[in-house]
């Protein structure tokens, strides 16, 4: 039993206002799950934080991994052992754990396992805004995405609810916006149920694919993933709403946190639109789609990043036949572009509904007006990686030579007054940068930098391999001590 001294642990009926990755956490409580693992990363290290805060109390086992791959692996084969498990990651995370979650919609997972994946449109803070709902189609896995606080905790028990009862692996999307709002959470019954654990390694076609074991696997996965279209054709996490008064101007179809920032937008516009709020993703619940363009015809499909939604909307309007309908998504646009880009904030959204249903734009005049100036992160005062950066900088400097980057603070090394650091791709891609660069130029001295945290996470092949294949570079490990 709880001693319920946390807040994220006390008993319902309660109300909790809580950030929205405290809300997943409490979903993991309400779910019952176990075993949570992570490497941390924006925006879902919080996550991580409270879980350690509640360990003892709540019995949920939780370990930071050594990367997002590993962490993969431990928390999938916990749930093949019968216990409900989580794993979380940042959007960059799932290329690390890529390997092993493309394979997880093949096993039989009877803990269940739910993902937890933090996007980063925008991006605040990764070096990339990849749209991970991309791996959804790749790995065969079902996604739902929450779009708000309430529902990432309820979305989490929806997902760990059928990850249980399907035996299988279920993704939570989730994006800055979500992860990082406070809101209201309404909380629910906590599961305190013991689990007997156990392990039978031909379940159902077992768990090692070869090519001669593959068929009936992948046959399961996509034999679920039908499951999934007919749970999200059933209506669930799907709410149809008409919002303002009068004739809906427009129909729209939109998901996360693209969902709040459309309400807020036609709110000052006071525009009327009918809107169709996806909470399953993939599978898409294609046939309350097809409905509702049908019933609308002019539709506008919201989606930040990439045209996912619309792109398997437009085949199957396609495939159906259906021609006297009109799409408003990101092909065919004028600002394509543009579109693919950056978070869609309320101002943002304001402009685009302005033009589209002919309305003034309350909010260009007031903004256009003020004059913010830009600000760079920098490294906090007295952090070591300062010193290491001023060293390397004068040897380097008199030397003609270069430096190579790798993930963590110190990327800001790139920036003044040290411009150190000059070529980086993802986490421990600064060795294997420096001996690619010193194959290009062999007279010229490289150096590259690594953390003590990216050392582990994925600097060491690249370092092996350096050693291995005689790379004549220099490695900087910088440990920072404030
Ligand atoms: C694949 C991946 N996972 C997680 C992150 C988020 N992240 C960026 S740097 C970092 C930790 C870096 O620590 P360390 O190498 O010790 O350097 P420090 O920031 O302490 O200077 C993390 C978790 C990321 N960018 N990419
Ligand atoms: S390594 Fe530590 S001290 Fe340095 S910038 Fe990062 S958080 Fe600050």
């Amino acid at each position: 039993m709880y001693s319920k001294r946390h807040p994220i642990l006390k008993d319902a009926p309660h109300k909790e206002l809580i950030l929205g990755n405290d809300a997943f956490v409490r979903g993991m409580v309400e779910s019952g799950v176990k075993i949570a693992t992570a490497y941390p990363g924006s925006p879902t290290s919080e996550i991580g934080v409270r879980l350690a805060e509640i360990t003892e109390e709540s019995g949920i086992y939780f370990e930071f991994s050594t990367n997002e791959k590993v962490a993969t692996e431990i928390a999938a084969t916990a749930a093949i052992g019968l216990l409900p498990s989580t794993v979380f990651m940042k959007s960059v995370g799932l290329n690390v754990a890529a390997d092993s979650f493309v394979q997880l919609s093949m096993y039989t997972m009877p803990g269940g396992l739910v993902v937890i994946l933090g996007d980063d449109p925008g991006p605040h803070s990764s070096q990339n805004e990849q749209d991970n709902r991309h791996y959804a189609k790749i790995g065969h896995i079902p996604m739902i995405e929450p779009a708000n606080a309430q529902e990432a905790k309820d979305y989490f028990v929806f997902a760990m609810s059928y990850a249980n009862k399907w035996k299988m692996p279920v993704v939570v999307r989730s994006t800055t916006r979500i992860c990082h709002q406070t809101g209201l959470v309404e909380y629910g019954p906590i599961k305190n149920t013991e689990v007997k654990t156990g392990y039978d390694p031909n379940l159902e076609g077992g768990y090692v694919p070869l090519p001669a074991t593959l068929k009936p696997l992948k046959t399961k996965a996509l034999l679920n993933l039908q499951k999934w279209e007919d749970l999200a054709n059933s209506g669930a996490l799907l709410t149809e709403e008409k919002f303002g008064d009068g004739k809906p101007e427009i129909g729209i179809i939109t998901a996360g946190h693209a969902y709040a920032a459309t309400k807020a937008a036609l709110r000052i516009l006071g525009a009327t639109a009918n809107i169709l709020k996806l909470g399953i993703i993939y599978p898409l619940p294609m046939k309350k789609i097809i409905k509702f363009i049908k019933e609308n015809k002019t539709v506008k499909i919201l989606e930040e990043l990439d045209p996912f939604i619309e792109e398997q909307v437009k085949m199957t309007l396609f495939e159906e036949g259906i021609t006297d309908v009109r799409i408003i998504g990101k092909h065919k646009e004028q600002e394509y572009v543009d579109l693919m880009i950056s978070e869609y904030t309320t101002a943002r959204l304001v402009d685009m509904f302005s033009k589209l249903l002919d309305k003034p734009n309350p909010i260009i005049t007031a903004s256009s007006k003020i004059d913010i100036p830009k600000r760079s992160p920098v490294l906090c005062p007295g952090c070591g990686h300062r010193t290491s950066f001023h060293a390397a900088k004068i040897v380097l400097d008199k030397l003609k030579g270069y430096s190579m980057a790798d993930i963590g603070c110190y990327s800001l090394g790139y920036l003044d007054p040290h411009n150190q650091g000059t070529l980086l791709y993802s986490m421990g891609s600064g060795v294997p940068t420096a001996a690619g660069m010193k194959l290009a130029l062999p007279d010229t001295p490289i150096m590259s930098f690594v953390g003590d945290s990216t050392f582990f996470h994925a600097a060491m092949p690249g370092i092996v391999n350096a050693v291995f294949n005689k790379h004549r570079t220099v490695l900087m490990v910088i440990i920072s001590f404030r």
